[in-house]
């Protein structure tokens, strides 16, 4: 068991998160693991260890559920240094003008206002520490426009543009912000994307080598793990076949 800070890891029952979580406890941090899914999070913490896993249900889109939840965890898990902002999702895969608004409201809800409400509940242990640092899962399509990818792409600029604004406000804090900015990898997200057809969210990925999520648990370790004078700002990261913006060759 070592000393180091916490880490809060959202969207920890799937894909980046559950990796995050993996690669960060191997190093003796203490890591919460929050998502939705009770029954993931419990496996995960039975298999890795309740002393280092700490399993946390909350909806990121109740601000109220994540400020309690923040503000009521045990030792050593109180002591946070670190936050991954990981959860998110996109949903529906049409052009701007078929799009649903309940597709619009869950990314804006979760991708955005959710990952508000975590660093809003999370920066107030890490300013009374003097240090700390919080990672933002974006996205290439925050960067590069694809067809289908509109307000999920506009919720991922507002990560990338966020991570930038946040370093910048905090200046003098020792608070550290990244940004991770990961192309096409094989997770639950396509499978979420879809409504849960498994056919259509295989096919995405047939004929290519995707990004795998220990490909970005090792960047997210690596960000963390640099000496405090160093703040990673961005780390851009794609498959070799995925040519800018989605589809594959
Ligand atoms: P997954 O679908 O595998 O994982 C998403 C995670 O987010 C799940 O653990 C889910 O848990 C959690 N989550 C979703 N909504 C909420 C919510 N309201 N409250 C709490 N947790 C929530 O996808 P990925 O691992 O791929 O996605 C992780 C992040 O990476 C997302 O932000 C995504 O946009 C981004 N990303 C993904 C890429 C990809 O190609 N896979 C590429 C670039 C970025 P639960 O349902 O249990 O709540
Ligand atoms: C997800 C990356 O390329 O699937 O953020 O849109 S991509």
């Amino acid at each position: 068991m070592t000393d180091l800070p916490s880490a809060i890891v959202t969207g920890a029952s799937s894909g980046f998160g559950r990796a995050v979580v993996e690669r960060l406890v191997k190093t003796g941090r203490p890591v919460v693991a929050l998502a939705r899914r009770t029954e993931r999070l419990t496996e995960l913490a039975d298999r890795l260890g309740h002393d280092l896993v700490h399993p946390l249900t909350v909806d990121v889109r109740d601000g109220d559920a994540v400020a309690h939840a923040f503000g009521d965890l045990p030792a050593p898990f109180s002591d946070v240094g670190v936050l991954v902002n990981n959860a998110g999702l996109s949903k529906g895969f049409g052009p701007i003008q078929d799009a649903e608004l309940r597709h619009w409201r869950e990314m804006v809800d979760t991708n955005v206002l959710g990952l508000l409400h975590c660093v809003r509940a999370a920066l107030p242990v890490m300013l009374a520490a003097g240090r700390g640092h919080v990672v933002n899962i974006g996205s290439i399509a925050a960067v590069y426009p694809y067809l289908g990818g509109n307000v999920y792409g506009g919720t991922k600029a507002f990560v990338h543009q966020l991570s930038l604004n946040m370093r910048t406000d905090l200046e003098g804090s020792g608070i550290r912000v990244s940004c991770i900015a990961p192309g096409m990898a094989r997770t639950e997200f396509a499978l979420t994307r879809f409504d849960g057809d498994q056919e259509r969210a295989d096919a995405l990925y047939d004929g290519s080598d995707p990004l795998t999520p220990q490909d970005i648990a090792e960047a997210v370790e690596w960000c963390i793990s640099q000496p405090q004078r160093v703040n990673v700002s961005l780390i851009e990261l794609m498959p070799t076949d995925q040519p800018f913006g989605l589809s594959f060759r």
